[in-house]
């Protein structure tokens, strides 16, 4: 039965976390009930419309069937205009260190405190029902149900965006999303328009070289950072302010897979990363990530050879370490995916007193549109009441009536001043915790102008692509290659040639081989000849980077490795007949590593092993592929060598794992089997990441498997053996 929540005022419940219960939504709870119409009237015939006669026409007096069907007609609300692809979790924020010094947030103030989180993840280009997998970057909001108030941190995967104004943002969601006159393609940048925009616009650079790095392929949500990407402002009790950067570290380390798995990952299971986050919370595997902040006093404002309101520029963390505050810990998967993660409303303006906003031009213009985009998507002013929505603070005020309307206003006064309310509901002072904008002192002309300082574009391009690993520029290369490739307009190929070559000359010429093109010496007119009025200062032609790039490490994925395999998902790979004391032990050597052991064969059901005890399958063969795992191993068994060597599937299940630099273990004619396969190769090579031990040596090749499995990929293996990824 619905639970009715019978207010008329939405203080009258305390409310401590942000259980959906808890919210005061209708919810219903779907066992046993019986089953009724929307007037709650008891429905007897679910399965007959009601006709004139059994063959008749179906009358317009069947009230049950218009109301269902009318309501099926209008189910579905406009999906969001950009980031429509999402999936989300409860959890919590989890303070370590006291931030009272820089910020008067209650959430911020007592180590331990608890805050409860609504997160969402979700990609950009792609629709709806688009890819898990495309090369995009991540969106990663957070919604905190703070005591006085929702804050929100609508961040992104990468700590940089694609432009500095957001003048600027239709025409950037215009050239990514599908080209108008023919709709494609879906959730991918790898075409003209949006190369044709990326090229004119050279404040793209450095971003440009996150989207194109592993990054943008994160393996898991759970295994991705996140980023407030804006300099924000914290204002302490005294009232002086910090300038801070939001972090969030994941707790398994940052993990990517290869564009070539990305590929395969988007036809087998386009909801691989929705279905990780939802398998890894329902297995109380809870992501987690370390949140912390960079600090930057208000007077060492100017002290950085970039501007801090300049959102298409990092603060490296070598010139501001960041400093840990606290763990995020996602731990409840959603009731229902439309009433939350569809319905949950974000706004960069969301905010609470102690956290409050910079004059980035960017983030300014998102101060505007998060609430026109929640109007239109959720119909109206009244968004705040869905229950994924509601504060757990109370709410009062005479904001009255609209679409929808939840809350049943009690009393004859919506207005203040008043007196027949008694004041109420009344101003709060500062020291009551009213929220108070902070005075920044403000003295200029009314200008449609960019400051000067915004116009170095590729320093820090330059220091992204110098401090990634060897395999990770070539992987940027390639995805270079692929973009641009895709490109029919060699005019737009070339000016992006050009435009890398104001990054690093070695990378312009990579990609332009690939490209079968040369790096042009200079492009008609500057860069951005067709940008801003007359005097805007980007119609110089912006400068080529020559310096020494700064070296960053924590910029790479590689370099900042965490190694381990908790929540790793490996393949037992085994055909009947099958050592079962193979499995035992590849299966306990995994799972003592924190990883999860799946058995794999040719057919579902069972697999009988030599002694003839039955293993149940976890996947058969024609439904997997192993780009939907971390490792491989593979059993020994009477039959392996004929029934895999046979099955072209688990071929090619053990020959992509080697493609994609994945720890592959066998045991006994486990090892025949590989032999018959191009894995082969790294047997002979000596690949370390290819681990193998005659009969009876099962623990012996768990061991040295869990280990290479912990280190995640073999990258070696990509440079030595496979040329060109
Ligand atoms: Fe957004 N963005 N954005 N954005 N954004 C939206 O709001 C917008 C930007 C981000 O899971 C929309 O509710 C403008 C940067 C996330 O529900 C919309 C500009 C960053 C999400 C909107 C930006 C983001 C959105 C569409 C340039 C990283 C998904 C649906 C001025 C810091 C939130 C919605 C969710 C969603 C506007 C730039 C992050 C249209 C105008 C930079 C994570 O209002």
């Amino acid at each position: 039965m619905a639970k009715r929540s019978s207010r008329g005022d939405s203080s009258s419940k305390s409310r401590k976390s942000a259980k959906i219960e808890d919210l005061e939504g209708d919810v219903e709870v779907g066992t046993g009930e019986r089953l009724t119409s929307n007037q709650g009237v008891p429905i007897n015939d679910d399965h007959n419309s009601l006709k004139a006669g059994d063959r008749g026409p179906t009358l317009l007096e069947d009230f049950l069937l218009r109301e269902k069907i009318t309501h099926f007609d209008h189910e579905r609300i406009p999906e969001r205009v950009v980031h429509a692809r999402g999936s989300g979790a409860h959890g919590y924020f989890e303070l370590s260190e006291s931030l009272s010094d820089y910020s008067r947030a209650a959430f911020l103030q007592e180590p331990g405190k608890r805050t409860p989180v609504f997160v969402r993840f979700s990609t950009v280009a792609g629709s709806r029902g688009s890819s898990d997998l495309a090369r995009d970057v991540r969106g990663f909001a957070i919604k905190f149900y703070t005591e006085e108030g929702n804050f929100d941190l609508v961040g992104n995967n990468m700590p940089v965006f694609f432009i500095q104004d957001a003048m600027k943002f239709p025409d950037l969601i215009h050239a990514v999303k599908p080209e108008p006159h023919n709709e494609i393609p879906q959730a991918a940048s790898a075409h003209d328009t949006f190369w044709d925009f990326i090229s004119l616009t050279p404040e793209s650079a450095h971003m440009i070289m996150w989207v194109m790095s592993d990054r943008a392929i994160p393996r898991s949500l759970r295994m991705m950072e996140g980023f407030g990407v804006h300099t924000f402002r914290l204002v302490n009790a005294d009232g002086k302010s910090h300038f801070v950067k939001w972090h969030l570290k994941p707790a398994l380390g940052l993990k990517s897979v290869l564009w070539d798995e990305a590929l395969r990952i988007s036809g087998a299971d386009p909801d691989f990363h929705r279905r990780d986050l939802w398998e890894a919370i329902e297995t109380g595997n809870f992501p987690e990530w370390e949140v912390g902040i960079q600090i930057v006093p208000e007077e060492d404002e100017r002290k950085f050879d970039f501007d801090l309101l300049d959102p298409t520029k990092i603060i490296p963390e070598e010139l501001v370490p960041v400093t840990p505050i606290g763990k995020l810990v996602l731990d409840r998967n959603p009731d229902n995916f439309f009433a939350e993660v569809e319905q949950v409303a974000f706004h960069i303006g969301h905010v609470v007193p102690g956290i409050d906003f910079t004059n980035d031009p960017l983030l300014q213009g998102r101060l505007f549109s998060y609430t026109d985009t929640q109007l239109i998507r959720l119909g109206g002013p009244n968004f705040h009441e869905i229950p994924i929505n509601r504060p757990i603070a109370p709410l009062h005020n005479n904001q009255r009536d609209g679409v929808m309307r939840q809350m049943i206003n009690r009393g004859r006064t919506a207005y203040d001043p008043n007196t027949l309310a008694d004041g109420a509901p009344r101003q709060a002072t500062a020291a009551e915790g009213g929220f108070t904008s902070y005075p920044e002192r403000i003295a200029a002309a009314k200008v449609r102008a960019r400051s000067p300082s915004f116009t170095d574009h590729f320093t820090q391009a330059a220091m992204f692509f110098h401090s990634q690993s060897e395999i990770e520029q070539r992987h940027i290369v390639n995805a270079l290659r692929f973009e641009l490739g895709k490109c029919e307009s060699e005019a737009v190929r070339t000016r992006m040639v050009y435009v890398l070559s104001q990054i690093d000359d070695g990378l312009a010429n990579d990609v332009a081989t690939g490209l079968g093109l040369k790096v042009p010496k200079k492009i008609d007119g500057p860069l951005n000849a067709n940008v801003g009025a007359d005097t805007d200062p980007r119609r110089l032609q912006p400068k080529k980077f020559t310096g020494t790039p700064h070296d960053s490490p924590p910029l790479s994925i590689v370099r900042s490795a965490k190694p381990g395999m908790e929540t790793a998902k490996v393949a037992i790979l085994v055909a009947d007949g099958f050592e079962a004391a193979d499995v035992q032990a590849l299966r306990q050597a995994i799972e003592s590593a924190g990883g999860m052991a799946k058995i794999v064969a040719p057919h579902g059901g069972t697999v009988a092993s030599a002694e003839g005890d039955a293993l149940p399958v976890d996947f058969s063969l024609p439904t997997v592929a192993s780009v939907l795992f971390d490792a491989v191993c593979v059993a020994g068994g009477e039959n392996t060598v004929a029934v895999l060597g046979a099955d072209n599937r688990a071929v090619e299940f053990v020959e992509e794992a080697f493609k994609h630099c994945k720890a592959i273990a066998a045991v006994g004619t486990g090892v025949e089997f590989l032999n018959g396969t191009r894995v082969q190769k790294g047997i002979e090579g000596g690949d370390p990441a290819v681990v193998t031990g005659s009969e009876g040596a099962a623990k012996k090749v768990a061991k040295g498997f869990v280990e290479q499995a912990s280190q995640h990929r073999n990258w070696d293996r990509e440079l030595q053996t496979l040329p060109n990824g």
